[in-house]
């Protein structure tokens, strides 16, 4: 045997080495208040053969799945069907998901097969990435350092348009109005959520801020405060009094306007309202599906009465995580 003939048989087996990669799904601000819904980075180069953990690192919940080509997207609560965990293998035949993540969570996939792969979450759909598979022949594009910096420089970015949404949303306007807390005929408004999808050649990115926009409102008796969703991913719930164990629907007292809004009326402090999901209208995917009838995203509440009211919100797919939302405090105006 010549040396050539053993370069190329030794070679391979240098360049099939293993390599784990790292990655990060969810981020958020130190308050919670800001969540990144994204894959960080949005987009790898890795070998045939070589793993990937992503650690979860956000109080929303998150999945990391892989769907096979023609598969309906699922339910979160459904999965593939079923769940994979910790640690699952993926040759784009078979369908692998993690249940919805808690903060600290970490999932791997060894991808044994070359081909580009897309990575989605059940929970958020304007939240996907992409998995490059290269053969071990190929020549890798990046290292692990670049990935880590790229994963900050993506959070950051989706962390810091929400700060400049919320902003925008909680100050006066170039009229000199409030978008905000408007007041028309004894009508306040309120913004729930305010978020942006934005997109990497990677897949999607989203970022949302749970909180409600102004703090303390002030109202008097008679006075109608609407809260409105501009959040196109997240959806919001505005809860008065006790939470129902399901979140999703509004309660028994909530009516619907003739322009699609609910609307409820508080007459004493005892009362509870829930809204049940307010939300963006979901985005249509050519195909088969009918379209996605209009969400709601206005939730109107009537008091009849202007004693101090405690408002609670909170995340609304996720019953059982809870993350921490900030509430309005509904205060009577001082005579
Ligand atoms: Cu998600």
């Amino acid at each position: 045997m010549d040396i050539g003939h053993l370069a190329a048989l030794t070679a391979p087996q240098v360049l099939l080495a293993q390599h784990n990669w790292k990655a990060v799904v969810g981020g958020q601000n130190t308050d919670k208040a800001h969540q990144a819904l994204a894959f960080l980075p949005n987009e790898l180069w890795i070998h045939a053969g070589d793993s990937i953990t992503w650690t979860q690192k956000a109080d929303d919940i998150h999945t990391v799945t892989f769907l096979t080509p023609k598969q309906i997207f699922p339910a979160f609560q459904v999965g593939c069907p079923g769940y994979n965990f910790p640690a699952a293998t993926f040759d784009g035949s078979t369908c692998v998901t993690t249940p919805p993540l808690a903060p600290g969570q970490m999932f791997t996939v060894q991808f044994t097969k070359a081909g580009n792969y897309k990575v989605v979450c059940l929970v958020h759909n304007t939240m996907n990435g992409t998995i490059h598979v290269l053969n071990p022949s190929e020549v890798l594009p990046h290292n692990q350092d670049f990935y880590d910096l790229k994963a900050a420089e993506e959070l950051h970015a989706l962390l810091s348009d929400i700060e400049s949404h919320m902003k925008m949303e909680a100050g006066p306007d170039h009229d000199g109005d409030d978008d905000t807390v408007r007041v028309i005929h004894g009508n306040k408004h309120v913004t729930a959520g305010v978020g942006e999808i934005s997109a990497t050649p990677g897949g999607l990115q989203t970022g949302s801020l749970v909180r409600f926009l102004k703090g303390t409102i002030h109202i008097e008796a008679g006075d109608t405060v609407e809260w409105s969703s501009h959040d196109p991913e997240e959806p919001h719930t505005v809860t008065f009094g006790t939470e129902p164990g399901d979140p999703f629907p509004p309660s028994a007292n909530v009516t619907v306007d003739s322009d699609g809004a609910r609307h409820a009326i508080i007459t004493s402090p005892s009362d509870s309202v829930h809204s049940g999901f307010i939300e963006a209208t979901l985005v249509d995917d050519p195909g088969l599906l009918p379209q996605n009838p209009l969400d709601f995203t206005r939730f109107r509440v009537i008091f009849h009465t202007a004693r101090h009211l405690q408002l609670q919100m909170r995340p609304a797919r996720q019953p059982r995580h809870g993350r921490h939302c900030g509430g309005n405090s509904l205060a009577p105006t001082p005579s």
